[in-house]
Order: C-alpha cells, then sequence, then structure tokens
C-alpha cells in the first residue's frame, strides 16, 4: 500500500464547490437529517409537481422498499435538455469524436433538443408508450444520446445493451426486458474496424420468442444490411416523416427511467431498475461536487453508454448540469497510441475520467506518447471501475496529469446509480489507490463474515447502512431476487459485494469482489455466466472459472474445465472453446486461460471448491489451506502440475 499523501492545491480548495471544510460540513448535516439534505438537493432539477415527501426507504428484510420524492412529477429530457434552451440554447451540450479523427461535430443544447424530439416521434410512430421497454444497441454516436433521452421524454423505459455482447446476450437482455422494439445502427466503428450490430440483431431475432417487432436502423458506416420489410426501418427514413416537436412527458418521481443488466455471482444477467428523480438528483449533484463542475468546462469520460458510467457521466450527471460532455465512438490505440492525449488537445478537455485498465495499456508505451502532447486544459482526471494500483494511479498524476492535477478514484457500481466513495478535488487529501471518503448521505461500513460492524482501522465487506436517492429501486421483474442478492447477507444494510479496508484516517481501500463476480478491463462478469458458456459445448463436462491478477486488465479470465469421455485435450479445441465463449457471450469474456483437467477438486457433496482453484491460478499453490475435505485430494496435484503459465 502507498504511503504517499498528496495535499490539495490551494488553487483547488479556494475555487471548488467544496473545501475540506465545506466536505466536512456538508457531510455531517448530510447524515444527520438525511430528508433536509435531499429535500434542499431535489431543488436543483425542475419539477411539473413539486414534491412533499423526502425520503420513505426501507432496508428491512422481506420488506425492501425505496422511494424518494415520491410525489412529485417531474421529466429527465426536460432537465437535460430543454431547461437549458433559455441561457445555453447556442452552447455545445455534446462534442462528438470519431473513430477516425477527421470525423468529429459539435451538437448545440437546441440542436439536441430538436434531435430528441425528432428520435421521441420516431419511437411513438411505431407504437412506443409510456412504461414500455426500447432495447438500445448502438455505437458511441449520437443518436445513442438522442434514443435514450427520446425515450426519457416519452417515458419509455431503456435497456441499452453494449455493442460488444453477442446475439446471444442481446436476445436474453431483449426477452427478459419484453422489448418490443429494438434501435440500433447498421454497423459500429472501432479501431478502423466495423462491428456488425444489426447482422446481430438479425441473429438475436431468431432467438426471441416471437421475434422482435420492429428494428430502427441508424445509418453510422452505410454499410451494406440486410432489411427486412414489415420489420426494419431506417432511422433517417423515420425522422425524415416527423416534427422536431414533442413534449416531455409528467413523470413520477418513482417511474422506470432504465434498466441495466449487470452480473452478479449467480445465474444470468439481471436487470438493474433505476428511476426518475432520485437518479437525476445524485448523478447531477455528484457530477458537480466530484468533478467540481463549472459552467465553460469540457468535460469527457471514455466509458461507453453501454455501461452505468456511460449512462450517469456521460449523459445524465452531466447534462442535468447543462455541461458541455464529450462522447468518443474509438479506442484509445487508434490511429495511434497517443489518441486519449490528442482528443483532450484536439477539444481543450478540462475533466478527464476513464478506466485503470486503460491507463495500464498505455503505460505499457512510455511516457513519449503523452509527453508530444500539450494537454495544458487538463486540470482533474478520474478513475473508475476497479480498483487502481498504486503505481498505475502515480503514472496517471505525474506523466499525464504533469503533477498539477488531483485524481478522483471513483467507487460505485451499477446498482447504486452514482459515486459513492471518492475524493472531492477541493477538499480530499488523495492516497495514490484509495478511493478516500464517502459522498454526501453515504453511510459505507465495514463488516466481518459474522455482520459484526467493525470501528476504526479494519477489513472486512463493504455495506452501505442507508438509502442514497440514487440507488436501484428493483430488479426488473424480480424483488426477492433484489431483496436476496443486496440485503439478505446483512439483515438492514445494503450489501456491495466488495471488500475494503479502512485506514487509520477514515479512507477507504476497496480490495475487489468478495463473490464470484470478476473484473476484467473494468467489465463486470460473473464467473457462472462464463461457466455456463463453456458447459454448452458438446465437449465439455465440467467448468469453474476464477479471476487472477492480469498486468492489464486488473483480472484475467481463468478456466477450468473437464471433457466429455472420449474427448482429448488439444491446441485447436482451447481455441475453439474460447471462440465459443466469445460467440456465446461476448469478446468481453473470452477466457484468457484455459486448463484441461482431469477432475475438479470437490467437496464431498459435490460442491466445486473454488478457494483452491483460485489459488492454483494465482499461483498461490503453497497456500492451499485445507484440503483434507476434499473427495479426492489428488486432483489438486495434476491442478498444480499442468497450470498455465500467465506470460
Ligand atoms: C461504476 C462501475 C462495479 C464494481 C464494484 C467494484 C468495481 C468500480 C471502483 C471499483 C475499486 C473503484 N469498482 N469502481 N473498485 N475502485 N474506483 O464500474 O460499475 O460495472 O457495476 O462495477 O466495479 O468491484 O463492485 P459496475
Amino acid at each position: 500500500m502507498s504511503e504517499t499523501i498528496y495535499d490539495v492545491p490551494s488553487a483547488w480548495s479556494d475555487k471548488a464547490w467544496a473545501n475540506d471544510a465545506r466536505y466536512q460540513e456538508m457531510y455531517a448535516a448530510s447524515i444527520k437529517d438525511p430528508e433536509k439534505f435531499w429535500g434542499e438537493h431535489g431543488k436543483r432539477i425542475d419539477w411539473f409537481k413539486p414534491y412533499t415527501r423526502v425520503k420513505n426507504t426501507s432496508f428491512e428484510p422481506g420488506k425492501v422498499s425505496i422511494k424518494w420524492y415520491e410525489d412529485g412529477t417531474t421529466n429527465v429530457a426536460h432537465n437535460c435538455v430543454d431547461r437549458h434552451l433559455a441561457k445555453r440554447g447556442d452552447q455545445t451540450a455534446i462534442i462528438w469524436e470519431g473513430d477516425n479523427p477527421a470525423e468529429s461535430k459539435v451538437i448545440t443544447y437546441r440542436e439536441l433538443h430538436a434531435e430528441v424530439c425528432k428520435f421521441a416521434n420516431v419511437l411513438k410512430a411505431h407504437g412506443v408508450e409510456k412504461g414500455d421497454r426500447v432495447t438500445i444497441y448502438l455505437p458511441m454516436i449520437p443518436e445513442a444520446a438522442y434514443a435514450m433521452l427520446a425515450c426519457a421524454r416519452i417515458g419509455a423505459v431503456h435497456s441499452v445493451v453494449f455493442g460488444g455482447f453477442s446475439p446471444d446476450s442481446l436476445a436474453s437482455r431483449i426477452e427478459d426486458s419484453d422489448s418490443k422494439i429494438v434501435v440500433t445502427a447498421d454497423e459500429g466503428l472501432r479501431g478502423g474496424r466495423t462491428v456488425p450490430l444489426k447482422k446481430n440483431v438479425d441473429s438475436a431475432n431468431d432467438k426471441v420468442k416471437g421475434g422482435i417487432g420492429t428494428v430502427i436502423v441508424v445509418r453510422r458506416t452505410g454499410g451494406n444490411v440486410a432489411m427486412q420489410a414489415g420489420r426494419d426501418v431506417w432511422y433517417h427514413d423515420e425522422a425524415a416523416k416527423v416534427s422536431a416537436d414533442c413534449p416531455a412527458v409528467e413523470m413520477n418521481a418513482e417511474d422506470p427511467l432504465f434498466l441495466l443488466y449487470t452480473s452478479g455471482s449467480t445465474g444470468k444477467p439481471k436487470g438493474v431498475l433505476h428511476t426518475t428523480a432520485g437518479y437525476l438528483v445524485y448523478t447531477a449533484i455528484t457530477h458537480q461536487y466530484v468533478f467540481d463542475y463549472h459552467d465553460g468546462d469540457i468535460y469527457w469520460c471514455t466509458a461507453d453508454v453501454g455501461w452505468v458510467t456511460g449512462h450517469s457521466y456521460i449523459l445524465y450527471g452531466p447534462l442535468a448540469n447543462g455541461a458541455t460532455t464529450l462522447m468518443f465512438e474509438g479506442i484509445p490505440t487508434y490511429p495511434s497510441i497517443s489518441r486519449f492525449w490528442e482528443v483532450i488537445d484536439k477539444h481543450k478537455v478540462n475533466t478527464f475520467y476513464t478506466a485503470p485498465t486503460a491507463i495500464r495499456s498505455l503505460m505499457g508505451a512510455g511516457e513519449e506518447p503523452v509527453k508530444k502532447t500539450s494537454r495544458a486544459s487538463l486540470r482533474l482526471l478520474g478513475s473508475v471501475g476497479e480498483p487502481i494500483n498504486p503505481e498505475a494511479w502515480e503514472w496517471y498524476h505525474r506523466v499525464v496529469g504533469d503533477r498539477r492535477c488531483p485524481i478522483v478514484d471513483t467507487w460505485w457500481q451499477t446498482e447504486t446509480g452514482g459515486i459513492l466513495i471518492t475524493p472531492l478535488p477541493g477538499a480530499t487529501r488523495l492516497k495514490p489507490g484509495s478511493a478516500t471518503r464517502p459522498f454526501f448521505g453515504i453511510r459505507p461500513e465495514i463488516l466481518d463474515a459474522e455482520g459484526k460492524v467493525l470501528e476504526g482501522a479494519c477489513e472486512g465487506n463493504l455495506v452501505i447502512a442507508d438509502s442514497w436517492p440514487g440507488q436501484m429501486r428493483t430488479v426488473y421483474g424480480d424483488h426477492q431476487r433484489f431483496m436476496d442478492t443486496y440485503f439478505a447477507t446483512y439483515a438492514n444494510k445494503y450489501f456491495t459485494g466488495d471488500g475494503s479496508r479502512r485506514d487509520a484516517d477514515g479512507y477507504y481501500w476497496i480490495t475487489g469482489r468478495v463473490d464470484d463476480v470478476i473484473n476484467v478491463s473494468g467489465h463486470r462478469m460473473g464467473t457462472a455466466e462464463v461457466e455456463s458458456a463453456l458447459v454448452a459445448h458438446p465437449s465439455v463436462s465440467e467448468a469453474a472459472v476464477v479471476g487472477y491478477p492480469h498486468d492489464i486488465k486488473g483480472q484475467g479470465i481463468y478456466a477450468y474445465v473437464t471433457l466429455m469421455t472420449g474427448e482429448s485435450p488439444s491446441e485447436d479445441l482451447r481455441k475453439e472453446l474460447v471462440a465459443y465463449v466469445r460467440n456465446e457471450i461476448g469478446p468481453i469474456a473470452s477466457p484468457d486461460l484455459i486448463q484441461f483437467a482431469p477432475g475438479l477438486p470437490k467437496t464431498r457433496s459435490g460442491k466445486i471448491m473454488r478457494r483452491i482453484l483460485r489459488k492454483i491460478a494465482e499461483d498461490e499453490f503453497g497456500a492451499l489451506g485445507d484440503t483434507s475435505t476434499l473427495a479426492d485430494p489428488a486432483v489438486v496435484d495434476d491442478l498444480i502440475e499442468n497450470r498455465q503459465n500467465k506470460r
């Protein structure tokens, strides 16, 4: 653990929304009287009908219920677009930077308004009504923002599916959300290569019971795609038929805004449901304070809109605050490894928010590709998605930020809607590798396995003791699963699934997942999902998947596979299995290493002992612990002997 401490630069404590004293004061107030704190901050958005009740939440076993501002009405698109028109109609809302550096454009708030209205009218023309789910499977193009805001405008519930997911994954999300309509593009474009989005939708269609009702296709590359009459329509044809005016529907604060599927330790991905007002208030206030957003700032979050970071911190938080948000279609290494820094110079970016995996991979190329760019506009750096190791933190700080820019290491989850543990740049002394302190209204606690609350410096499981407005409300269609997953481990607390250490200064150091979720390049993956993809292959009898430390990805995917009788291990089969998983789930789930094993370590009751598999994958087989309860202790020797080389 790093011992270095970086003080808050005085320029920051002087000008920021919160210096340390202000943070302490606001934090104390938010904990002492959440009703009052959130009652005041609810006013940062426009309401059609003001709320009179602020907080009505319960984490009580079997009765979990979360409601914020429940009698107020508002509309998210109105707040992200319309209400800015009077003051900043001509200000840039979105800077779009294409995969190809020659392609970029700016969209003003006025233009955004017209585009969102048109998109909303197209959805309406195809029968979309308030409460209907719309699946969005788009690349990082402005239409993704238009489509999401269009849904919000008419009260439809969007379910964005990351463009890297396979037809199978897409189909199960369409089915689970019961979406009648899918919005996609002909093809995506990343790193100069096309992604066959429309083709994937066609394949998904065959797997969805009853098929997809309507597919709206945005033309991105102009690539040749098959259009099925009666089902597929071109967005540009439809948009030409509708008006650029569409009223924003009055929504209850607790009406659903979106679903976003995320991996857990068991079963298939669950539809995390976020609602309207609390989510918007929370993403707006965190965007303002964590990124110390001031009018005129150019803000860039490199996430994909297919992940929660893209929802909350490319789109909703920034636009609720009337910010200029940059949306990047490409990848960090195309056309050159300097791309991120070139984009920063091109658009004079002030705040840059990315993932540790990107930092680590760029670190590998040395300082020169960074140093040859100016980055003079940069003031603040952010990190999200996985723990950032102190080495990567220091490099980010020294090389990218020229020792001038604070780094906000923001810990949060799809479920939390927005950032929960984070430094504030004008308030918090930084320790590389620590997400530092809780945001306003957040009550983190560290518990031991028995549920005892640990005090002072300690390490254990991270829970949150009370609700905050951005919290997910339920698992779509399965409230019981919501309660079982997050509120059954410890009574009356939200269980995050993460472990954390707390140091003597009260700083939090997230140590990673304590469940069977692995984090590959900042992407969440349930080991059970990869296992079920593997066992679907006819040659595979059994599979167990664990994570192992990976220099760039944070964690890599290590799969132990036992074959059906009569099948024998081979390099070809190994490749085939990797391709098979990619095809079933998507490239992000590709196993990095596959070990063929004659048997897996099991207890006498038949439970796979993952602890042992994890240790072997981590090369820590000296510390396997007690193996005497194994049905056949000899399998362990074989596993150790045939373990896969990490380099
Ligand atoms: C926003 C997002 C959530 C999981 C979370 C944790 C890990 C995210 C982190 C971090 C350490 C940080 N995580 N941010 N770990 N430090 N700053 O990433 O959501 O995709 O749902 O992943 O990611 O393990 O539980 P999501």
